[in-house]
């Protein structure tokens, strides 16, 4: 098999056809660099029946991780997972494929060494984990492969990876607090009522979204005239109380002579075409629709200038769902770009947020994600942190679940212990589906009111250390949520383990099953020291928090919203001493 080093020592390109998507610059994929190492893991390629095969083989073992938005069990090995962006309404563990693609692999070597492969492919793809210590990536057409490593952690194949691809943009520091969903909150007497509320009862929130309701018959870019008429005192109004306003657009354009966009779309040629060269016409929600051919700059440029001209209405975020259309497997990355890029030319000052339910592998550099449509059950809470992780290690650290779950109703025990795990993920948002109970954090009496309030609080308490994660991420490539092996690969026994989690040192260990708090379950910890701490708010249903020894995390006060920070705040201190007695740390402080 012929190769060719590329990118930086010990990274491999095997065999190259295509131009990458998943590359930040294809011609860095293309590019060998001058120095001649030799891999340590060799792929064979072959092709049967058209389609190409890649396996590798690793040492006995070795366990498997990645493979971006993937439901069941965290380790993946022993699995088969296909990539191909697909609509999974209340999906369930063995439900596959998800909403987004990341043809991607994380090997832990026996050794705690760890190799990332990369099948740089957008077509459907079967990652092969059935048999013990081997990948098999199987597409049908021709594709490169690149391996990364194998290096001493996997935190370096990470790295590594963003060199590749690139890494998270960097957030807004509002996106990383509370945020406030249903579909939907359908007029803005209702979102003041919700965004009063939170203010009134003491719960943080920064941001409250708009889903398809706000619009007028589900046209983009519009509003309904009765119940959304004048969205930018809306927002005025929140933005005075402290929140942040998200909306949602979906790439079905209703076909509609007389309607701006559709007018303005068939004028420039932007809709993704059949064959025969005719707009490819597929119902969602406004009826009949085109769909903005993503794949090409000209359409690119002209979603960017819709999106830059909405943003005046009152803007702050924007929500792209549905973006996983039949048509292109690719399609949600893109549009995700699209908005992220219109975003930029309203305002270059200003951080885009965008958040994409589609998406393929390197599309965290254009936006956040969230799990999709999952249900309000245990099965789901305790599937949503190995979801995250998942991502994270897919290079796509910025996401997290339909906090309570999305579709059926939470119960009071269920809603409160999701907060607590939910406060502690990288995004953090409530959100459920048209028809179910009220899922608020007040919704499920009072002692799930105060669970919510405690668990938000903590999560206000820890910004400047989540902030601190994100900046490391957004620079360095590093996931912001890792399974607690990261703290030892070596060790086997802490490779499955999926109710624990670290955000860099700090471990936090929840309770997933409904009769039993987090006193009551094992908690297996890494080695050396792990210094047990709360912020005297314990409760059976929130998480028990654990700092490594030798570390020192900030914390702020516990605001009702990321804006009331300035830089008169107190920062506390939490200080674990390793067994020589040091510690240290980096924080990033900003208002
Ligand atoms: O826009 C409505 C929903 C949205 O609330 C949800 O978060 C998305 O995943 N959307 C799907 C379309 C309808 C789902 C049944």
């Amino acid at each position: 098999m012929i190769f060719e080093p590329i990118l930086e020592d010990g990274v491999f390109l095997f065999d190259c056809s295509y131009p990458s998507l998943s590359f930040i610059t294809t011609k860095d994929r293309d590019t060998p660099i001058i120095s001649h190492p030799v891999p340590s893991y060799i792929p064979t390629f072959e092709c049967v029946l058209g389609k190409q095969i890649v396996k590798l083989e690793l040492p006995t073992g070795t366990s498997f991780y990645g493979t971006g938005e993937v439901s069941g069990p965290l380790e993946r090995t022993g699995k088969r997972v296909f990539t191909w962006n697909t609509d999974s309404y209340g999906y369930g563990p063995e439900t596959m494929p998800l909403y987004q693609s990341h043809p991607w692999v994380l090997a832990i070597l026996p050794n705690g060494e760890a190799l990332g492969v990369l099948a740089d492919t957008t077509q459907r793809c079967e990652i092969d984990l059935r048999k013990e210590s081997i990948i098999q990536f199987i597409a049908s057409a021709s594709y490169p492969v690149i391996t990364f490593g194998p290096f001493a952690s996997p935190t370096a194949v990470l790295k590594s990876l963003s060199h590749a691809i690139g890494t998270v943009f960097m957030p807004p520091k509002w996106a990383l607090g509370y945020q406030q969903c249903r579909w939907s909150y359908d007029s803005d007497k209702r979102v003041r009522e919700i965004a009063e509320t939170f203010r009134k009862k003491g719960i943080p929130c920064d941001v409250i979204w708009m889903d398809i309701d706000y619009m007028d018959g589900f046209r983009c870019f519009t509003f309904d005239q009765e119940r959304f008429p004048d969205p930018q005192s809306l927002v005025k109004d929140l933005n005075d109380m402290g929140f942040k306003a998200t909306w949602m657009l979906d790439p079905g354009i209703k076909c509609e002579e007389g309607y701006f966009v559709y007018d303005s779309g068939s004028e420039s040629d932007v809709w993704v075409q059949r064959a025969d060269g005719r707009p490819f016409i597929g119902e969602v929600w406004p009826g009949p629709c085109v769909f903005p051919d993503f794949t090409q700059s000209k359409v690119r440029s002209w979603w960017d200038s819709l999106v830059k001209d909405f943003l005046p209405n009152g803007v702050d975020g924007i929500w792209n769902d549905m973006n996983e259309p039949v048509v292109f497997k690719v399609f949600g990355m893109l549009m995700a770009r699209s908005t992220f890029e219109g975003m930029k030319l309203a305002n270059e000052n200003k951080r885009p947020f965008v958040l994409t339910r589609a998406g393929f592998i390197g599309s965290q550099k254009y936006a956040a994600t969230w799990t999709g449509d999952n249900i309000s059950n245990w099965e789901h809470l305790h599937m949503s942190i190995s979801m995250v992780l998942q991502l994270g290690l897919s290079g796509q650290p910025f996401s997290g679940p339909d906090i309570g779950g999305f579709v059926e109703n939470a119960t009071p025990k269920l809603f409160g212990r999701w907060m607590g795990v939910g406060a502690m993920f990288p995004f953090c948002r409530g959100h459920s589906k048209k028809g179910s109970f009220d899922h608020e954090p007040w919704s499920f009496g009072d002692e799930c009111e105060e669970v919510c309030r405690r668990a938000l609080k903590r999560r206000y308490r820890l910004i400047p250390h989540l902030y601190t994660l994100f900046y490391d991420a957004h620079i360095m490539g590093t996931p912001v949520m890792t399974p607690t092996f990261f703290a030892d690969p070596t060790n086997p026994s802490l490779r499955t383990i999926e109710n624990s989690f670290l955000l860099g040192p700090l471990l936090v260990y929840a309770s997933t099953i409904p009769d039993q708090g987090t006193e009551e379950s094992q908690h297996e910890l890494p080695k050396g020291i792990w210094l047990r701490f709360d912020f005297d708010d314990s409760h059976p249903d929130l998480p028990t928090l654990y700092l490594q020894g030798g570390s020192i995390i900030p914390l702020g006060p516990p605001h009702q919203h990321v804006g009331e920070a300035n830089f008169s705040d107190d920062l506390t201190l939490v200080v674990a001493l390793d067994e020589k007695e040091s510690c240290d740390f980096d924080v990033i402080l900003t208002t």
